[in-house]
């Protein structure tokens, strides 16, 4: 076996002490999906939306990778064929951990983008509707981040390694949006090995052909040992 696919969600960062979206208590029970995570709850209200990922930055930046993100950069190390991480995560953590070359499918935290003219920066701790884009002065900063409606980062990129996968692991994602959640279906049908490693079954359980439930940081270090 040469090429390993890994698909990272939020449940790699629980331990971390970073919220999911969709658990108990998750970022959505608390926000809604079209105010703070939609083109057009951004152009509603601006500052409600930069609160929001101002206060995910500032948690972010203060996190520690757990020993699942430790188990993924040492795999990463020490796997003689590729490792390719592609996470849906904004945190930060695999670069923490000392993984590279991560393909962040719905961008990070630690960017940002103008809204007018597409110039990308790294984003202060605190971003507000007043922060002004360096490349052509306009207050329309924003996360570099995917919201829905957005087209994910790396698709292409991320197409060729699905086709090319020998093995495809997802870790802590729900399967709940798309595309990545055909990630899985499309690394087997060009014929890869599919694994699932989630704290529970998530909606598209049925397409892994094998499966390890329990908490990231202990089942993931097992499986890489
Ligand atoms: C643990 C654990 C522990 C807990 N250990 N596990 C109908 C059908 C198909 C698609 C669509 C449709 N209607 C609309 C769409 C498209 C839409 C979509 O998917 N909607 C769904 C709601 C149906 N998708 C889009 O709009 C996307 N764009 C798109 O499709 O463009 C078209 C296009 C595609 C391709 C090429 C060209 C064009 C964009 C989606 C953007 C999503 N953005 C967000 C916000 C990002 C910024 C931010 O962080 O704020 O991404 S939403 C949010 O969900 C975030 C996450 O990355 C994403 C996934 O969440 P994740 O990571 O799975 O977290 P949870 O909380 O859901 O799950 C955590 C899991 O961990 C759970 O299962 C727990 O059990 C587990 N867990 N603790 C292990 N300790």
């Amino acid at each position: 076996m040469k090429k390993i696919v890994i698909l990272t969600g939020a449940g790699i960062s629980a331990e971390s002490g970073l919220g999911t979206f969709r658990d108990k208590g998750g970022l959505w029970s608390q926000h809604r999906i079209e105010d703070v995570a939609t083109p057009e709850g951004f152009a509603r209200d601006p500052e409600l939306v930069h609160r929001f990922y101002s206060a995910r930055r500032q948690h972010a930046a203060e996190a520690l990778p757990n020993a699942a993100h430790d188990a993924l950069a040492r795999l990463e190390e020490r796997w003689t064929g590729d490792v390719i991480i592609i996470t849906q995560n904004v945190d930060g953590l695999h670069e923490k951990a000392g993984s590279r070359g991560v393909l962040h499918v719905h961008g990070a935290l630690s960017g940002a983008l103008c809204a007018a003219c597409a110039h990308r920066w790294p984003a202060p701790l605190q971003m507000t509707p007043e922060t002004r884009c360096p490349a052509c002065d306009a207050n329309t900063a924003r996360p570099d981040v995917v919201w829905f409606g957005e087209v994910p980062y790396h698709m292409e990129q991320i197409a060729s390694h699905l086709e090319e996968a020998d093995l495809f692991v997802a870790i802590g994602t729900s399967g709940q949006v798309y595309p990545a959640a055909a990630f899985v279906q499309e690394a087997a049908t060009y014929g890869a090995q599919t694994l699932e490693l989630n704290l529970e079954p998530s909606e598209v359980s049925a397409d892994f052909a094998q499966h390890r439930f329990g908490k990231a940081s202990d089942i993931f270090p097992i499986w890489v040992e």
